[in-house]
């Protein structure tokens, strides 16, 4: 089979072909990370799901193994979907997954690697007592999938989620087990919330208020705050909220002040979905998975042989204010800078613009921090302004404003005919000033007949206390994934320029704002190609 790699990434995670979705399983084990994920081995479309495998020793290089769950048994016979590691006292790690069954139910299998001593646990075995958890007691058998890493309470039971919903009512369905084998539902869903429909992918974890370390999924106690994150099937985004974990009753209940109504906050307000987290037990952090979809057409993929990607892994916190998460490209990424240039202590003038040149922009990792030195001629904020996706919309890149649009231009052609805009523009509010941070690809091709979505997110900073803004962004060919202030607002784009391509991609600072910024420093490295499943 030929596959076309004009729009191939280069250091994120890919098989070399076919279709891929949803992370699963993600887990660190005796030093060897594994991911598992949705793919299809017969094409560039989704169909035939089994789940692939990679192990890696920093997530960044990774080998392919065969599959290890597909489908070979009346309880997954019609497709092995998503679901979830737990590594069990002893250091035996388990799996849970939904089989889809001869009547095309979703049920929950759990499988055990053959043999522990596999450094790769390349084989898994799927015990003849499957499934463990059937949609049965007014269960939708259609809507019941995705189960999560399972949690140890101190009554000596095992706790999971799996995603479901009841007429409109998107929910975690409990359930309960001494022995992991047996598992009971619990009276009530850990949580649930009104007309947002189908769950996929649950997640359920704790978070430190304090300090920098990640926190194991089964810890409790003082100094934790939860977060529960839905992938909504309706709107194809993602949503978490923070919250207080009750144990005895094992009910979620989210901060009043974060929405769960499917308008709150975003891992990441671009092309993302079906996210996971697992606990790092090597490096004692929390580190999310996700899938990138392609926005070119069916046609595209099927004709490029190869369709889907995963997000850079990246570190999960609690931001100090404890009103939102905070996440940042896992730090072996870093081992792929190569070639860097640099800028300092330089003005944009209104209007003006900076080519960075000197690397390979099509496969790059770009910091810069802005220095806002007035706000006074910040354009008012509008309160009718609810959706930031709406408003990136509305003033995309080219509409001038008083303070930003100021960004970069990523993936852009020597004219800028082609251009990947990732900005942020600041208004005055009634009594503070309100960030926003945008990506608009409308110019990102030529090409005609592509989906080139705007997205947009709040960012939660005091931009007049600090006076600073910071980016980073991930290029990588077809994929740009942007971390504004430090990690707060994060959003990924897919892209496929005509002319942006390989060693004709430009790099560019803008500013179409009133006001001058300053870059107060400006660092991009070229990226090495790591080792990517032979590719
Ligand atoms: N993808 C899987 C499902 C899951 C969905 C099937 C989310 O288990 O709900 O490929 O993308």
């Amino acid at each position: 089979e030929v596959v076309d790699n004009k729009y191939r990434t280069q250091f994120h995670f890919q098989p070399p072909r076919n279709w891929i979705n949803d992370p699963n399983g993600p887990m660190y084990y005796n030093g060897i990370y594994h991911l598992f994920y949705q793919y299809n081995p017969y094409g560039a479309v989704w169909g035939n799901i089994v789940w692939a495998h990679s192990v890696s020793t920093d997530m960044i290089n990774w080998k392919a193994l065969e599959p290890a769950i597909y489908p070979s048994k009346p309880f997954d016979v019609n497709g092995c979907w998503s679901g979830s590691a737990t590594i069990l006292p002893g250091n035996k790690p388990a799996i849970l997954y939904t089989g889809i069954d001869p009547q095309n139910r979703q049920v929950q299998n759990i499988a055990f690697p053959k043999n522990l001593s596999d450094p790769y646990l390349r084989e898994w075995v799927k015990p003849d007592y499957n499934p463990i958890i059937a949609p049965v007691n007014g269960i939708n058998a259609s809507a019941f999938r995705d189960p999560t890493t399972a949690w140890h309470g101190p009554d000596g039971h095992w706790r999971l989620v799996i995603g479901s919903k009841r007429k409109h009512r998107g929910m975690a369905i409990m359930y309960r087990s001494r022995d992991f084998i047996h598992w009971i539902r619990a009276k009530h869903p850990l949580h649930s919330a009104n007309g947002t429909g189908m769950w996929e992918c649950p997640d359920f974890y704790p978070v430190a208020t304090q300090g920098k370390l990640g926190v194991d999924t089964s810890e409790y106690g003082a100094g934790l705050k939860y977060v529960l994150k839905a992938s909504l099937d309706l709107t194809r985004y993602e949503y978490y909220t923070l919250g207080y974990y009750l144990r005895d009753v094992d009910k979620y209940v989210p901060d009043g002040t974060s929405a769960d109504d499917g308008s709150g906050l975003r891992y990441d307000y671009g092309n993302f979905y079906a996210s996971k987290t697992f606990y790092d037990a090597g490096k004692k952090r929390r580190v999310l998975l996700g899938w990138s979809n392609e926005s070119d057409s069916r046609q595209d993929d099927v004709s490029k042989g190869w369709a889907g990607i995963q997000i850079i892994p990246r570190v999960v916190l609690l931001d100090s204010n404890e009103r939102q998460l905070i996440q940042w490209p896992i730090k072996e990424l870093e081992t792929l800078r190569g070639k860097l240039v640099s800028v300092q202590k330089k003005k944009i003038k209104s209007g003006g613009s900076l080519e960075i040149s000197g690397i390979m922009a099509s496969q790059a990792d770009v910091e810069v921090a802005f220095e806002l030195s007035s706000l006074e001629k910040a354009e008012l904020f509008d309160a009718s302004w609810t959706d930031p996706q709406k408003l990136c919309e509305l003033k995309g890149a080219d509409v001038k404003g008083g303070v930003g649009p100021f960004g970069l231009l990523a993936l852009a052609s020597a004219n800028r005919q082609e251009q990947t805009a990732v900005f942020f523009r600041i208004f005055k509010g009634l009594n503070s000033f309100v960030a926003l941070m945008c990506h608009d690809p409308s110019k990102s091709s030529l090409r005609p007949g592509l989906y080139k979505p705007i997205y947009g997110g709040w960012v939660d900073v005091d931009i007049q206390k600090n006076g600073k803004l910071s980016l980073r962004s991930l290029i990588d060919h077809s994929v740009v994934e942007s971390f504004g202030a430090e990690g707060r607002t994060c959003i990924t784009s897919r892209v496929y320029p005509s002319l942006a391509v390989g060693n004709a991609a430009h790099l560019f600072v803008f500013n179409n704002g009133e006001e001058d910024v300053k870059v107060s420093e400006l660092k991009a490295w070229e990226m090495r190609k790591p080792l990517m499943n032979g590719i």
